[in-house]
């Protein structure tokens, strides 16, 4: 069989079984093509996206300014290493340091890579500017918390499927409780080793918990008044997915340190970036850092047109209005539901929580029915189903996915 005949989904799902390392559990469906809000499988079944690509995909499938901005440079130059200068990057670093307003940017490519090189700055910041002694410092992040894969950001997960046996671990991290101020402040005071507070504005992972009002807020007057820097991941609820540009401003809050990933480049290609004034950014110096791929001319171009389609399709104010509605319209269901007890979010990332323990495969069960009638999701956490489709989905189609899924989920009621 040559390599790039047609496939079908049993065929394609059994070579990844055999070939591919079973670090996921994907959902039973195989997508070939992709357009908008809408993905089609390998036997022409179309599906609304509900997933995004965890929320990178939030300026729709293949998006032709992106992909035109993608195959234009990459068809002229892909990758100089940062040995070089290139015409793209400068142009890229003033263009999304002046869009999120901050003094400097620092390109990386995952997600994980961005938030293990906003740590190190954080470090770094510590001992030069702040004067804590020499691997003294320390960082304070949240329970249950998601920021990547690296053993380093692992270290600070208690999520034991995460965790367990890759050991052993970084040190120099404190846990306190999400959402809890209490907690926050008596971890800051009295320890001048503190360095920094690393947080999601949502914690994604967690199952869309969004945190009291004001939390992110009072958090950030914390950090200030005990000189430890506030660093945002917005790997997730970044680029407007929120209702807002970043999720931290609905709280008014400017981080010190700004994590970016996934939207950033809307999907087309890995591109993470850490926002930051000269204060901290200037502590980073030739030799610190670096990666070969990040801030490569396809990138940059990327990511500049991925940023313009956010702001010239007005995909914040979408996603903040059409999130209202599907929380609304889901509320209003879940009054009488006995199988969905909870809908939270913001924006348009939103998460329902299914009636059952969890440990069952209700959540699972429903994904499955939900792709059968042409919506694809993907419970996190047993019992909980993220919602987060594209953030150019129209009203209509969004009414037409919500009438998908509450006939889905009466289609579970009592059973
Ligand atoms: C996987 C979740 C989403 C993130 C935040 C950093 C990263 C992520 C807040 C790292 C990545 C992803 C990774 C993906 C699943 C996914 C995820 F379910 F695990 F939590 F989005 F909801 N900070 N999140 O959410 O970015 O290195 O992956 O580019 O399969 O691990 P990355």
């Amino acid at each position: 069989m040559a390599v790039l005949e047609h496939i079908t989904s049993q065929d394609a799902i059994a070579l990844e079984e055999q070939y591919g390392a079973h670090n996921y559990h994907p959902l039973p469906v195989v997508l070939k093509k992709g357009e908008g809000v809408y993905v089609w499988d390998v036997e022409g079944k179309k599906y609304y996206d509900f997933l995004s690509a965890y929320s990178a995909v939030n300026q729709g499938h293949c998006h032709p300014k992106i992909v035109g901005a993608m195959t234009k440079q990459a068809q002229t130059l892909t990758l100089t290493s940062r040995a070089f200068y290139n015409d793209m990057l400068g142009r890229y670093e003033k263009y999304v340091t002046s869009y999120f307003g901050f003094d400097k940017v620092l390109p990386m490519n995952t997600g994980a890579e961005a938030v293990e090189t906003a740590l190190k700055l954080c470090r770094k910041w510590a001992y030069e500017v702040k004067g804590i002694d020499e691997n003294e410092a320390q960082i304070i992040v949240c329970n249950n918390n998601f920021h990547g894969r690296t053993t380093t950001i692992i270290s600070f997960s208690n999520d034991p499927v995460a965790r367990k046996n890759f050991g052993p671990y970084t040190d120099g991290f404190i846990k306190v409780e999400y959402d809890n101020l209490k907690a926050l402040e008596d971890a800051l005071v009295n320890n001048k080793n503190v360095a920094g507070f690393l947080v999601e504005p949502i914690q994604g992972e967690a199952g869309v918990y969004v945190p009291s009002e004001n939390y992110l807020s009072k958090a950030k007057a914390l950090c200030e008044a005990n000189n430890v820097l506030f660093i945002a991941d917005e790997v997730q609820t970044g680029v407007a997915r929120t209702g807002k540009l970043l999720a931290v401003n609905h709280d008014n809050v400017t981080p010190d340190v700004l994590i970016l990933g996934k939207a950033l480049s809307g999907g087309a290609y890995p591109v993470s970036a850490v926002l930051a004034n000269d204060s901290i950014m200037n502590v980073i110096k030739p030799g610190n850092h670096g990666s070969t791929f990040g801030g490569n001319p396809i990138a940059a171009a990327v990511a500049i047109a991925a940023l313009e389609v956010v702001k010239e399709e007005k995909l914040a104010e979408n996603a903040q209005k059409l999130g209202e509605i599907f929380r609304a319209k889901l509320d209003a269901y879940i009054q009488t539901s006995t199988i969905a007890k909870l809908v939270r979010g913001k924006g348009l990332l939103n998460a329902v929580l299914i009636n059952d323990t969890e440990d069952s495969d209700t959540a699972w069960n429903i994904c499955m029915k939900l792709r059968d009638n042409g919506l694809l999701a993907k419970p996190t956490h047993g019992n909980i189903i993220r919602f987060a489709p594209p953030l150019i989905i129209t009203e209509a189609q969004l009414i037409d996915c919500i009438n998908i899924i509450i006939e889905t989920l009466k289609s579970f009621e009592n059973k």
